[in-house]
């Protein structure tokens, strides 16, 4: 998840760093410079790794654990771009991409939209394991690439790449940017055996890990597409609200329906703030609110 982080200690990427960190090339990829990773950045990658590697055992949904297991990615190293895309192809036909950090928001949705998932290549410092600023290639690679080798999610992710290419077109990005906040990044999954996570910015996060699953703060409710084009994110703290799939299934529906239709639907209706629950949402599990409650407290003169 994206994090206010110190800006007096923390160099900027990708787009956030202004033109200076542009690359030459059209589609902002650059080379990962695998073998320029220092002791210390395979060490930060190690500890994020183990951490999170214990904290998911039971919390991760089946296609994160499946797709873990069968790519070279383990806790010694920053896993190399090109032997993931060599994995990745066979299975599913994508390929991760380095890029500096965050790229603009065409150029993202046109490598998604050619099964390419576009990964930061460099890593946090020690001094900030738990926030960011931008997605780096702990975020994209443990978080996001496990999941491309599930074939509904591979196809899920293509499609949103498409989509947002003609959502920009139709003005309505800031719509479909919600479905993929409450799905890829934030989403939780109803397994026959318990509540899973799916979302990368929840599995690439010790705390929030946790927090989405296990705190009676947030509320869980059963995602619905036009509900969830309405809803407001957070991208500065915890999720108020997490939005769960009944299976993986429900996401090749959304990967197929053309979404042309719905945000029309939704045109011009009122926007929800991300605490709200209403009378007609299917309640998993009704937050109490504490958490923000606190935190909004605590933030007051
Ligand atoms: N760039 N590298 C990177 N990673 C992202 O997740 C990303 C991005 N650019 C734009 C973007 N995400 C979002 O703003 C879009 O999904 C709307
Ligand atoms: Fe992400």
């Amino acid at each position: 998840m994206l994090r206010q982080a110190d800006e007096t200690t923390s160099a900027r990427h990708g787009l956030a760093a202004g033109d200076a960190a542009r690359p030459a090339s059209a589609d902002w990829t650059i080379a990962q410079g695998w073998e320029r990773y220092t002791a210390a950045d395979h060490g930060v990658w190690k500890t994020l790794y183990e951490r999170q590697t214990r904290l998911l055992a039971g919390r991760a949904c089946d296609a994160f654990v499946q797709g873990m297991g069968e790519l070279p990615i383990g806790a010694d190293s920053i896993p190399d771009f090109r032997r993931l895309s060599e994995i990745l192809m066979r299975r599913t036909g994508w390929q991760v991409v380095a890029v500096p950090g965050l790229v603009p928001d065409e150029v993202f949705f046109d490598h998604l939209a050619n099964r390419r998932f576009p990964s930061g290549n460099f890593i946090r410092k020690p001094h900030e394991l738990d926030y960011l600023e931008e997605p780096d290639v702990f975020h994209d690679v443990f978080g996001h690439v496990p999941l491309l080798m599930n074939p509904v999610i591979a196809d899920y992710i293509q499609a949103y790449g498409v989509g947002g290419l003609r959502a920009q077109q139709l003005g309505v990005l800031d719509k479909l940017s919600r479905v993929y906040w409450y799905t890829v990044e934030f989403g939780l999954v109803q397994q026959a055996d318990g509540l899973r996570i799916y979302g990368a910015g929840i599995a690439s996060s010790a705390t929030e890990s946790v927090f989405a699953l296990d705190d009676p703060s947030p509320n869980r409710l059963r995602f619905d597409l036009e509900r969830v084009m309405r809803t407001r994110y957070r991208i500065d703290d915890f999720q108020e609200s997490y939005f769960v799939i009944g299976d993986m299934d429900e996401l090749l529906a959304l990967a197929h329906i053309d979404f042309a239709p719905v945000y029309e639907q939704v045109q011009g209706l009122p926007e929800f703030e991300p605490d709200t629950v209403l009378a007609t949402d299917r309640v998993v599990s009704r937050g109490t609110g504490a958490y923000h409650d606190a935190r909004r407290k605590a933030a007051q003169p």
